[in-house]
């Protein structure tokens, strides 16, 4: 199994380290406050190349550049709170495309007294304004450490941020044209870039998380959204994994239930159902996933032990940690107190994060490390720390959270034929899609501990992490 990634090449490691050195400065010196200053965007697209994804973020690891999908290339961006714009994800389904917010609008139907297209000037200035900071995650981060691997996007571990986003509430708008919010009703929320032919990026949400908090945002990080988030304007379900939150809306449909059979689909084509009903959809080996009108359940572990849904949907996030300090492959020198601080990240979608343990062999121990950052966030990852005694030679870091509800991260993914449908003895199940992957296992990282005074400790050289 695979989670190595260390086959860049030469000019574009020396790029990265200079941002990543630019980057230190900044931090230095206080000019990045978690804001997208280095490149210069605004709003649409950059002041720089169009389509170079590689200049206009430097802190990323391209995976491919049409449709562009990119994930964070260095550990270190699990080492801060706030994740710059330069180092968040990117995982588009198809390219992203070129919109004018002055033409744009989003079209409100199904279930209203009034079906209506909206202006992306009035979704910004006719109601309040909210922000939101949201850990989102690729349901697909993690993927490649499946084994047997599955088909898609090879994420590794980078397939995350933690962004401050500005927006209106989604409640707003539809109580504003007479929208039946009751309860048991759907939003499905359409985006507007689909080519021709090509089945529309559409996510049922359930109305009630709708009211609670979602929001149509068009501010990333203080800054006008660029074009590959969402430009102009993206929905925003705080909490819950990135397939739920389209980017460059286009329609949003007042239902009774979600997206589901023929009506939403042409006769060659699962036109608004694919990616809500057969996408994003934890399923065992061999089986074949069941489509339902409305579910009860949201949270994918509750989805995962229901005996109702056998294969869940991916909404609600699970809970997961990443060790952003050392990173992997990381040769350091202990301070002189003979200790290393292990920095990282921990979350659990719009559940809170209630501990955090690392280990520092290999998962024989544990220890409890201790939250430290901003905690005023209830979706955003917390910022943990843990000092280790750490003793020359080489050790395998793992990290392992724990939610409020007392689930824990397991240790591997299971074997397919296993055909589990829940995390069991410390197994994630191994499922079709690759989705969901918590396990801690392969997110560890392997470090070297040089004796005081060995000379010069390298940082990280590439996103290689251990593999299970
Ligand atoms: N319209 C549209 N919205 C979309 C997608 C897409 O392909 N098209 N990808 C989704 C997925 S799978 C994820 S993980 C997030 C990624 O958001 P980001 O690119 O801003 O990180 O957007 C979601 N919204
Ligand atoms: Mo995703």
């Amino acid at each position: 199994m695979t989670g190595d990634t260390g086959d860049e090449t030469t000019d574009r490691e020396t790029g990265r380290r200079r941002y990543l050195d630019r980057r230190q400065f900044m931090m230095a010196t206080g000019a990045l406050a978690g804001v997208g200053v280095l490149s210069g965007n605004v709003g649409g697209r950059t002041t720089q190349d169009e389509g170079d994804l590689e200049s206009e973020y430097p802190g990323l690891r391209i995976i491919s550049e049409e449709p562009e999908n990119a994930e964070a290339a260095a550990r270190a961006t699990y080492e801060s709170y706030i994740t710059p714009r330069e180092e968040h994800y990117i995982r588009n389904h198809y390219p992203t495309p070129d919109i004018d917010p002055e033409e744009w609008t989003v079209s409100l139907t199904g279930m209203v007294d009034e079906e209506v297209e909206v202006s992306v000037d009035e979704i910004r200035r006719d109601y309040s304004t909210e922000t939101v900071t949201h850990t989102m995650q690729c349901s697909g981060n993690g993927r490649s450490y499946f084994d047997p691997q599955v088909g898609g996007n090879q994420w590794t571990f980078g397939a995350v941020g933690n962004t401050v986003w500005t927006g209106t509430p989604v409640g707003e708008v539809l109580e504003a044209y007479g929208a039946d919010t009751q309860e048991g009703t759907w939003l499905s929320v359409m985006g507007g870039e689909a080519p021709e032919g090509e089945d529309i990026f559409t996510r049922s949400i359930p109305m009630e998380k709708v009211l609670e908090d979602c929001l149509l945002a068009y501010e990333m990080n203080g800054s006008p959204m660029n074009d590959d988030h969402g430009y102009p304007v993206r929905l925003l379900v705080p909490g819950w994994y990135g397939n739920n939150n389209v980017k460059w809306v286009d329609r949003m449909h007042v239902m009774d239930r979600m997206v589901f059979g023929e009506e939403w689909e042409t006769e060659d084509q699962r036109l608004y159902t694919h990616w809500q009903q057969y996408s994003y959809r934890l399923t065992p080996i061999d089986e074949e996933t069941e489509q339902f009108e409305r579910i009860d359940a949201f949270d994918v572990r509750d989805q995962m032990e229901s005996s109702d849904i056998r294969h869940p949907y991916v909404y609600d996030q699970l809970v997961k940690s990443l060790i952003g300090y050392p990173g992997a492959g990381a040769t350091v020198e202990p301070g002189p107190g003979g200790s290393v601080e292990v920095i990282g990240v921990a979350w659990a979608g719009d559940d809170e994060v209630d501990a955090i343990e690392v280990s520092t062999d290999g998962g024989d121990s544990w220890s409890e490390a201790e939250f430290f950052g901003p905690v005023d966030a209830p979706y955003s990852w917390r910022q943990f720390r843990y000092v280790w005694d750490a003793e020359p030679g080489s050790h395998t870091l793992y990290s392992r959270a724990t939610d409020a509800n007392g689930r824990t991260q397991p240790a591997t993914v299971s074997d397919p034929d296993a055909q589990l449908v829940s995390i069991e003895d410390d197994q994630f199940p191994w499922n079709q899609g690759g989705y969901c992957n918590n396990a801690y296992e392969p997110h560890g990282v392997e470090v070297t501990v040089e004796a005081a005074g060995d000379g010069e400790a390298e940082t990280e050289t590439a996103a290689t992490t251990t593999s299970s």
